[in-house]
C-alpha cells in the first residue's frame, strides 16, 4: 500500500491517494470522519479548530461500503479557504495584489527559513502553506483506513499522553489496550491518570497567559500483532525503523523510542531482555515488553509499544528573535493565532501513522489482492505461530 498526500493549509482541500488496498473491506465514510473529530478536540487548541469541521469526501475506490482494490482517493475541505481564496488563488495576480499576507519574516522553529532558501522563495507564505500541521488531517483520515483493516485482522491501536508540559501521566503495570484507549478516550487532555487532568489544564491556561506553548510525549500501543512483521535482512526492512521514520515526520515531532527506549541505555541486559515463555494454548510468549514489541526489527508477538517527543509549537504569541528576509533587520515575530498545545491531538496523529506503517508491512507480508484472501492468510498465520 502507498499513497501521496497534497494540499495546503489554506488551499481548497487536502487530498490523498492510496493505492494497494484489498478489494473487498468493508469501508465508510463514518470510520474516517470519527477518526478525523478525534483529532480536532483536546484542551490547549487554537481558533482554526473552531472553523474546521473535517469530513472525508470518497471520490474513487469504494461502492457500495467496499473498496475496490483501485486507488482510493480521500478529500477534505479545507473550511477556511473562503476566507484565503484570494491570497491562494491559483491564478496570477498584479504584484501588488501578491503583498497581501505575504510572510517576510521567519518563525524560529518552523520550517519558514531553511524552506524558502531552499526553493528560492521571497514569500515564506510558499513553504508554510504546505509545511503546516494541517496535513496530519489527512495522515489521520489514510491511518482510518489502516486502523479499519487491522481492526478486521485483529489488531487494536490505542493513544495516549504520557508527558504535557513536563507533567508525567502515570501508568498502571496492568492495563490492557481496550482500558488505555477508552480511558484516554474520555479525557480531553488525553491521558488515562485522572489525577495530572487539572494539573495539565492549569498549566496548558498559564502557559497561553504567558504567550508560550508546551509540547509532550505521546505512546501509541498495538495489540494482536503476529510476531515477523518486518525483518532482520536489510536496514530498510525493519518494522521499527519504519514506524521510528514516520512518527519523527509528523509535524514537530523529534524522537521516537519502543518499550523502555532510551532507558535501555541506563539499565543492565538482565532488566532490559524479555525473557521467553511457552505454553499449550498459546505457543510462544514473553515475560515482560521491555523491547516494546520488537527484536531484529521485526514483531515477536507482543503489543508494540511507541512513544513519540513533539517539541512546542513554534507559533509563540510571546515574541521570539528574528530576522526580516527584505531588511536583514532584527525583528520581534507576532502572530495572529497558535495552539498552546497540540499534544492531545498529536497522540491521535500518531496512532493512525502508526497504523499505516503496519497496514503497509501486512499487505505486504500477505496475499491481499481481496480481503477474505487476506483474512485467511492472517488466520493460517497465526495457527501456525501457535503451533512453530
Ligand atoms: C498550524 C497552524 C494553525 C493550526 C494548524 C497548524 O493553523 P492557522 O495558521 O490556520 O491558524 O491550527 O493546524 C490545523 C489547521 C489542523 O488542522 O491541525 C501550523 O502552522 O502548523
Amino acid at each position: 500500500m502507498r499513497y501521496i498526500t497534497a494540499g495546503e493549509s489554506h488551499g481548497p482541500e487536502l487530498t490523498a491517494i492510496i493505492e494497494g488496498l484489498p478489494a473487498g473491506m468493508p469501508l465508510t465514510v463514518e470510520d474516517i470522519n470519527q477518526e478525523l473529530a478525534r483529532r480536532q478536540v483536546g484542551y490547549g487548541r487554537g481558533g482554526r479548530m473552531l472553523i474546521e469541521s473535517d469530513q472525508v469526501r470518497i471520490t474513487s475506490g469504494l461502492r457500495h461500503g467496499k473498496t475496490l482494490g483501485s486507488p482510493l482517493t480521500l478529500v477534505i475541505e479545507n473550511k477556511d479557504w473562503k476566507n484565503w481564496s484570494k491570497v491562494m488563488g491559483i491564478e496570477n495576480v498584479p504584484e501588488k495584489q501578491k503583498k497581501i499576507r505575504r510572510v517576510a519574516r521567519p518563525r524560529p522553529g518552523h520550517a519558514d527559513l531553511a524552506g524558502g532558501m531552499k526553493y528560492h522563495q521571497q514569500d515564506l507564505r510558499n513553504v508554510l502553506e504546505r509545511s503546516s500541521a494541517r496535513e496530519t488531517a489527512m495522515r489521520t483520515a489514510i491511518g482510518a483506513v489502516s486502523k479499519k483493516l487491522l481492526k478486521e485482522l485483529g489488531m487494536e491501536v490505542a493513544g495516549h499522553v504520557r508527558i504535557l508540559g513536563g507533567i508525567e501521566a502515570a501508568v498502571p503495570e496492568e492495563i490492557s489496550i481496550k482500558e488505555i484507549k477508552e480511558t484516554a478516550e474520555a479525557s480531553d487532555v488525553r491521558v488515562i491518570d485522572a489525577t495530572v487532568e487539572q494539573p495539565i489544564r492549569d498549566l496548558i491556561d498559564q502557559t497561553k497567559k504567558k504567550g508560550d506553548t508546551i509540547g509532550g510525549v505521546v505512546e501509541v500501543l498495538v495489540g494482536g500483532v503476529p510476531a515477523g512483521l518486518g525483518s532482520y535482512v536489510q536496514w530498510d526492512k525493519k518494522l521499527d525503523a519504519k514506524i521510528a521514520q514516520a512518527v519523527v515526520s509528523i509535524n514537530a515531532f523529534k524522537g521516537a523510542e519502543f518499550g523502555v527506549g532510551f532507558q535501555a541505555g541506563k539499565l543492565p541486559g538482565s532488566a532490559v531482555m524479555d525473557e521467553i515463555t511457552w505454553d499449550e494454548e498459546d505457543g510462544y510468549t514473553r515475560r515482560s515488553n521491555n523491547l516494546g514489541g520488537f527484536e531484529g526489527g521485526m514483531t515477536n508477538g507482543k503489543s508494540i509499544v511507541v512513544r513519540g517527543v513533539m517539541k512546542p509549537i513554534p507559533t509563540l504569541y510571546k515574541p521570539l528573535k528574528s530576522v526580516d528576509i527584505d531588511t536583514k533587520e532584527p525583528y520581534k515575530a507576532s502572530v495572529e493565532r497558535s495552539d498552546s498545545t497540540a499534544v492531545p491531538a498529536a497522540s491521535v496523529v500518531c496512532e493512525n501513522v502508526v497504523a499505516t506503517v503496519i497496514a503497509q508491512e501486512v499487505l505486504e507480508k500477505f496475499s491481499s489482492d481481496s480481503f477474505d484472501e487476506l483474512q485467511q492468510a492472517i488466520a493460517d498465520y497465526r495457527n501456525y505461530l501457535k503451533n512453530y
